[in-house]
């Protein structure tokens, strides 16, 4: 069993995430993990705070000579903006007595439930929290979990489908070349027309102090059959990479495989037919999106996610001063304008997080060795049915 647990405010010192359950002897790399952590600051929409931060992290715990230990892993990531800020975010000392309190909330944000829960005068107090930049830490750990993904040959990459209803067309035929536009692209989307459409639906939204949200699909490579289970609801690995995504701040919707489509066609035209060919079973189409009653099939797995608008808009909504009780302009904080690139980034790494969990319940070994074998026992297992 693996798990982390975060930490951190936006505009705190910084934010920390412990891995825990991680076999021993995995090779860890610092700069795979920095990488992941540099592509999920990039993305054509983003605002200043980007220019602001060279995310990175500092693993002060469970690495030896680069090498797991099997105790728990510590990620630290330093918030270079909190020297701006220490008036305001210090850990210590009392409030100032000029303090400007924020107290109209932003529709759409953890803003106003999240001050009524937890009796905040002060909005300041749930917007750090809620801030998407905690999004760093899902990134950091999913960085973790894919290196150990990469040593049974599962990759998970993304690509952005849809930006403020300006969708693809044609993409690249085959998925590695998918994968190489989208990561070249500065809204990550594979089809050079729809990615100039995206931008100038960006700039609109920027020019008009608005937002846009949009749509992306990551999939996951060389999942082996059997992960996840049919035998109960909280096993099935289908809820459980949907609950994972739509834990992403804005994301309001995901679909696996067909999805929503698969709700208006005829059965016949949604399910994958089973054939044998050359001792294996095969395939030729995957409306499933590589899930079956909860369960892995061997297909890729396919998730789309939907991101809705971000919450603060340069042009407010009308929201309540929490103070006073009159209607007055939401509060502003910096934002971006479209974060679905980063999104996608995000959402890569938390489905890797996910799959690795599955992978250590099936496959689980205190160290690497035994994961291995216990995967190559398995693998014999399914050559054979
Ligand atoms: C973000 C950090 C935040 C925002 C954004 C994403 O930093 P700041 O508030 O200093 O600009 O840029 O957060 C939100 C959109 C949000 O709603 O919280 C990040 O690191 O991704």
């Amino acid at each position: 069993m693996i798990r982390y647990l975060s930490a951190g405010e936006s505009h705190g010192p910084g934010l920390t995430v412990i891995v825990e359950g991680l076999p021993s002897h995995l090779a860890v790399s610092k700069d795979e993990i920095d990488q992941q952590l540099r592509r999920r600051q990039q993305g054509y929409g983003r605002g200043y705070r980007m220019k602001i931060e060279s995310d990175e992290v500092e693993i002060t715990s469970g690495v030896r000579f680069g090498l797991t230990l099997g105790s728990p892993v510590t990620m630290q990531i330093i918030n270079r903006d909190f020297s701006h800020w220490t008036d305001r975010m210090s850990v210590w000392g009392q409030l100032p007595t000029d303090l400007k309190e924020v107290t109209r909330p932003r529709p759409g944000h953890a803003d106003l439930a999240g001050a009524i829960k937890y009796d905040h005068a002060d909005v300041r107090n749930v917007l750090e929290r809620a801030s998407a930049r905690n999004t760093a830490t899902i990134v950091a750990a999913g960085a973790l979990a894919r290196q150990l993904l990469s040593h049974f040959d599962m990759e998970v990459s993304a690509h952005v489908v849809e930006i403020g209803g300006e969708r693809v067309g044609t993409l690249p035929e085959t998925w590695d070349d998918l994968v190489h536009q989208a990561n070249a692209s500065p809204v990550r989307c594979a089809d050079a027309e729809a990615e100039s459409r995206m931008i100038r639906k960006i700039d609109e939204a920027k020019e008009r102090g608005d937002t846009v949200g949009g749509v992306f699909e990551v999939v996951i490579r060389g999942c082996p059959v059997g992960l996840g289970s049919y035998a109960h609801p909280d096993r099935k690995l289908d809820g459980r990479l949907a609950g994972a995504l739509m834990s992403i701040p804005a994301i309001k919707g995901v679909e696996i495989g067909l999805g929503f489509v698969s709700a208006h066609r005829f059965g016949s035209q949604v399910h994958d037919p089973i054939l044998y060919q050359d001792g294996r079973y095969l395939r030729p189409s995957n409306g499933a999106g590589g899930v079956e009653g909860g369960v892995t099939n061997g297909q890729p797995i396919v998730l789309r996610g939907a991101m809705k608008p971000i919450a603060t808009l340069y042009h407010p909504l009308p929201s309540v001063d929490m103070k006073t009780k009159q209607v007055e302009e939401a509060s502003v904080e910096r934002s971006d304008y479209c974060a679905v690139p980063a999104a996608s980034v995000v959402a890569e790494n938390m489905a890797a997080w996910v799959i690795a969990e599955a992978f250590l319940e099936k496959f689980g070994g205190d160290s690497m060795e035994q994961v291995k074998e216990s995967f190559r026992v398995y693998q014999k297992r399914v050559s054979q049915r």
